[in-house]
């Protein structure tokens, strides 16, 4: 059984997983009015991942008879500007997602929990996973700066991500 406290910080994860893949919707929609569908497509797969690190949280809190408490999700900034500036915020927010996450690591070893010690290790990984993807796409948009033909075919690349579904491996 998680602590009060393991529980709450579990739930709040929750909530901001949810929110991410909000963003990533909202990101989705202002590049398919760009006309980038593969920056869309790259996005929305990313949203349904988001929600998947969701979904594992909470199956993880009824494992442990805790109590789901789902929460408000805040509505996402809608201003995102210019492709690199997108990617700049989106790396941002994966940023605060992995100090979240670290905080929950945190927590856990305040409360001797090893169980969900090992289970958030999952979460670090991923983090470490999804910045790197991040930083790829910047790297890439950097290199060409405003070129309409790199993005046209970073376009492309991007339209080629495909979802697998998200599942913690014990
Ligand atoms: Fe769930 O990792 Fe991104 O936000």
């Amino acid at each position: 059984m998680i602590s009060e406290k393991i529980e709450n910080i579990l739930n709040e994860q929750i909530n901001k997983e949810f929110y991410s893949a909000y963003l990533y919707l909202a990101i989705s929609a202002h590049f398919d009015e760009m006309g980038l569908k593969g920056f869309s497509n790259w996005t929305r797969v990313q949203a349904r991942e988001e929600v998947d690190h969701g979904m594992i949280l909470f199956d993880y809190i009824i494992e442990r008879q805790g109590k789901v408490n789902l929460r408000q999700i805040d509505t996402p900034d809608t201003q995102f500007g210019s492709v690199i500036e997108v990617f700049e915020k989106i790396f941002a927010h994966e940023k605060y997602v992995t100090d979240s996450i670290n905080c929950v690591a945190n927590m856990t070893d305040e409360e001797c929990d090893l169980a969900t010690r090992y289970f958030i290790n999952w979460y670090i990984s991923e983090q470490v996973e999804e910045e790197a993807n991040v930083d790829d796409v910047i790297k890439k948009l950097k290199m060409f700066g405003d070129e309409k033909a790199a993005l046209y075919h970073l376009d492309k690349e991007l339209a080629g991500r495909t979802y697998k579904p998200h599942s913690y491996e014990k």
